[in-house]
This record gives C-alpha cells, structure tokens and sequence, in this order.
C-alpha cells in the first residue's frame, strides 16, 4: 500500500503548466501503479512560507510515511526504487539508471535551464548556445544507438531525460531526429499523459492566485 504525497504549489501562472517538477513524481507514480496523493503550499510568498520542507522554497516535495525529501530527483529515485517497472533489479543496470539520472540533471539541464531563460529573454544572441549545441549533439550520438538510455526499455532515467529535453524551444534547437523521435516516444506513454492531464486540472480548478 503506497503512503506517497506529492507536495506542489496551490497555483502557478498558465505558462509553467505542464512543466512544473511534480510532474516528474506524478509521472513515476503512474508509471510504477503507485497511487499517490497531492498536497499544496501557497506559490504567493513561496520564497519564505515553506522553507521548513523546502530549503530553496521550491517544489516538488515528496512524503513517503516518514521519509520527507525536495529535489526531483531525490524523489524520483526513491519512487523508482519501489518498483522494477523503473528500476532494473540487475545492479550493474540499476547503476547505470542512476549515472543516467545524475547526467540528466548535472550535465544536459544544467545547460538547458539557464539557455531556455536567456533564449525567451528577448532576440539578441544566446552566450549558450554554443554549449547547448555541444551537448545536445553529444545526447543525439548516444541516442541515435538505442531507443532507451538503459536495458533496452524505459526507465527512471529516460523519465527525466525526456523530461529535461521536452520544453519545445530545447526540442527544436537545431535538428536532432534520434532526440526529437526519443523525447516523443516518452511523452506519448500513457503514464505521461496521466501525469500532465492530472497537473493540468490541479492547476486550473484552482482558486488561488499570485
Ligand atoms: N532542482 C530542483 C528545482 C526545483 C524547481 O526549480 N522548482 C520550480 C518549479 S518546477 C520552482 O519551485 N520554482 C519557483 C521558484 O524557484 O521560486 C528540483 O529538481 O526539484
């Protein structure tokens, strides 16, 4: 019996809708047949009003009985641990699904994050993009020789990774057919969709506001 909680914000404005980092939780949790419910903190005054579960004042959190954690990818290790559905019993491959994950967040969003803000900042020329070139070409060598990053079949890893590359503006950087064909692959699974649709209503039968 799965004691999950996924903590969010009340509401966010329309455009990070989709792309809020709970869906990260969401996603494993369905991907695993995990049931889990959802929690909220306020997003007006997010800065300081829940430092106490989140020393940065962001999203997500997860609650797994008395296990408490921030950072979506704490969270989304533990979900995965659960359940083969997203981690390999095998231990060399379980490994390779946590490198995978660690890559995801510390070597290609570390690049995409800060490009995607100075690219909607305005048209004049992005001082990334030459970094952001680099690594998306270096992950498009690596998927053009598989369909899925580990064990052939979907995982935790590819979860983030589709995750970290799916913004449109990352995805169409450039022609990158095995990425392009990568990241639709994942976000055509059912659990994905789950995930979002469910994100989606959370957020727009809200009440709240800034
Ligand atoms: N490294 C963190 C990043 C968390 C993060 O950036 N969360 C966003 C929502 S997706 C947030 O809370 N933004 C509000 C803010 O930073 O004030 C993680 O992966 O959990």
């Amino acid at each position: 019996m799965s004691d999950i909680t996924i903590w969010t914000y009340d509401w966010v404005p329309e455009g990070p809708r989709g792309f809020v980092r709970d869906l990260r939780l969401r996603w494993a949790c369905e991907e695993s047949g995990l049931r889990y419910r959802v929690k909220t903190v306020p997003f007006k005054d997010r800065q300081t009003n829940h430092l106490g579960q989140h020393p940065f004042g962001q999203v997500p959190m997860l609650c797994d009985g008395d296990i408490e954690l921030f950072e979506s990818g704490a969270g989304l290790l533990h979900i995965a641990r659960k359940s083969e559905a997203l981690m390999p019993g095998d231990e060399r491959q379980a490994a390779k699904v946590v490198q995978w994950i660690v890559a995801a967040l510390s070597s290609v969003e570390i690049v995409t994050i800060p490009w995607w803000y100075i690219e909607k900042a305005g048209p004049s020329e992005n001082p990334l993009s030459g970094w952001m070139a680099t690594r998306l070409d270096q992950l498009e060598a690596v998927l053009e020789t598989r369909e899925w990053l580990v064990s052939d079949r979907f995982t935790a890893a590819d979860l983030l990774m589709a995750d970290v590359l799916r913004d449109d503006k990352i995805c169409d950087f450039g022609s990158r057919p095995a990425t392009q064909a990568y990241v639709s692959r994942a976000v055509d699974r059912p659990a994905f969709q789950a995930a979002y649709d469910a994100q989606m209503e959370h957020f727009s039968s809200s009440s709240a506001t800034d």
